[in-house]
C-alpha cells in the first residue's frame, strides 16, 4: 500500500495514514487502502487499533479537495459512499479503534476521528467541519456523528459557521477524551490501548457492540441487547478463569480470547 501503513505488536495494531505532502488528505486511493487495511487485520491477534497520521502537523486535513473539485452529482455521491462505507466499517469494527489525532482533523479528518471509539489528541490539533465554506455539506458522516458526540447546538454552530476549534475546546465539548503534548501523544495512546488490550477481549468486543447498538435504540430494547451480550460472555474460558482468580485472590495470567 502506498498511503497506509500498518504494524502490530502486543495485540495493538497501529495504522498510519501516510500522505504528508497533502497533509494526509483522503483521496479515493487512501480510502481504498484504509478499507483494505481494516479487512486484513487479524482479529485473533489484535485487540485494539490505533489510527494516526504521518508527520507532526496533520492527522487528516480532510477529503481531497483537488479530487472533489470537478465531481458531478453522481461522482460526489459515489465518493461520499466510499468514505461512509469505510468509516462505518471502522465504527462497527469488532474491536475498539482509537484515533491519535496529531494535528489537523478537518472535514473528512474530523469525520474519520469521530468514527473511532475514542479520540485523543496533541496540543496542536485543530478540529472543524469547514465544508460549508467550500460550498458543500460534511459528507463522511459529520452531520450525524458530531451532533451525537457533542450535542445538537454545538454541532450546528460548528458546521454552519465552519468554526475550527483547538484541542482544549475539543476537550471541553467532549469531542476528545485527552490532550497531550505532541511528543507524548503516541506513548499515552499506546498506554490506553495497552490497558484495553489487557482486558478480556470477548467482553471488550461485547461492550462495544452493546454501546453502539444500544445508543441507536430505545431503552427497553437497549437493555435487552446488553442482557444478551452480557450473557454471551458466560461459560467462556476468560470469564470462568477471571472470576475463579478473583475468588482465589490471585491475578489472571493474561486473557486468552476464548
Ligand atoms: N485536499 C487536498 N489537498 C490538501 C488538503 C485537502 N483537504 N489539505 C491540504 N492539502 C494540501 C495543500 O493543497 C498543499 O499542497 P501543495 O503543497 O501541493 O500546495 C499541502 O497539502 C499543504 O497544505 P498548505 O500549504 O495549505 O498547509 P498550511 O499549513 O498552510 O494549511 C490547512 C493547512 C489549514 C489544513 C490548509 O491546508 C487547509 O485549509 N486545507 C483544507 C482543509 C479543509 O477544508 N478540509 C475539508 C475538506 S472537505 C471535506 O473533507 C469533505 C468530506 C466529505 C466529502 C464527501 C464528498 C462527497
Amino acid at each position: 500500500m502506498e498511503f497506509v501503513s500498518y504494524k502490530s505488536e502486543n495485540f495493538i495494531g497501529v495504522l498510519t495514514i501516510n500522505r504528508p505532502n497533502a497533509l494526509n488528505a483522503l483521496n479515493s486511493q487512501v480510502l481504498n487502502e484504509l478499507n483494505e487495511a481494516f479487512d486484513k487485520i487479524d482479529l485473533n491477534n489484535t485487540r485494539v487499533v490505533v489510527i494516526t497520521g504521518a508527520g507532526e502537523k496533520s492527522f487528516v486535513a480532510g477529503a481531497d479537495i483537488s479530487e472533489m473539485s470537478t465531481a458531478s452529482i453522481v461522482e460526489a455521491e459515489k465518493f461520499g459512499k466510499k468514505g461512509n462505507d469505510v468509516f462505518r466499517k471502522i465504527e462497527t469494527f469488532p474491536i475498539p479503534v482509537i484515533a491519535a489525532i496529531n494535528g489537523f482533523a478537518l472535514g473528512g479528518g474530523c469525520e474519520l476521528a469521530m468514527s473511532c471509539d475514542i479520540r485523543v489528541c496533541s496540543e496542536n490539533a485543530l478540529f472543524g467541519q469547514p465544508e460549508v465554506g467550500l460550498g458543500i455539506t460534511p459528507g463522511f458522516g459529520g452531520t450525524q456523528r458530531l451532533a451525537r458526540l457533542v450535542g445538537l447546538g454545538k454541532a450546528k454552530e460548528l458546521i454552519y459557521a465552519a468554526n475550527n476549534i483547538k484541542a482544549e475546546e475539543a476537550l471541553k465539548i467532549g469531542l476528545v477524551n485527552h490532550v497531550y503534548p505532541l511528543e507524548n501523544l503516541m506513548e499515552e495512546t499506546m498506554k490506553l490501548a495497552g490497558k484495553i488490550a489487557k482486558n478480556a477481549p470477548i467482553a471488550v468486543r461485547a461492550s462495544k457492540k452493546a454501546i453502539n447498538t444500544g445508543i441507536d435504540t430505545d431503552m427497553d430494547r437497549a437493555i435487552i441487547i446488553e442482557q444478551k451480550l452480557f450473557a454471551s460472555c458466560f461459560e467462556t474460558e476468560d470469564q470462568t478463569e477471571a472470576m475463579k482468580a478473583f475468588l482465589e485472590k490471585r491475578k489472571v495470567e493474561g486473557f486468552k480470547n476464548k
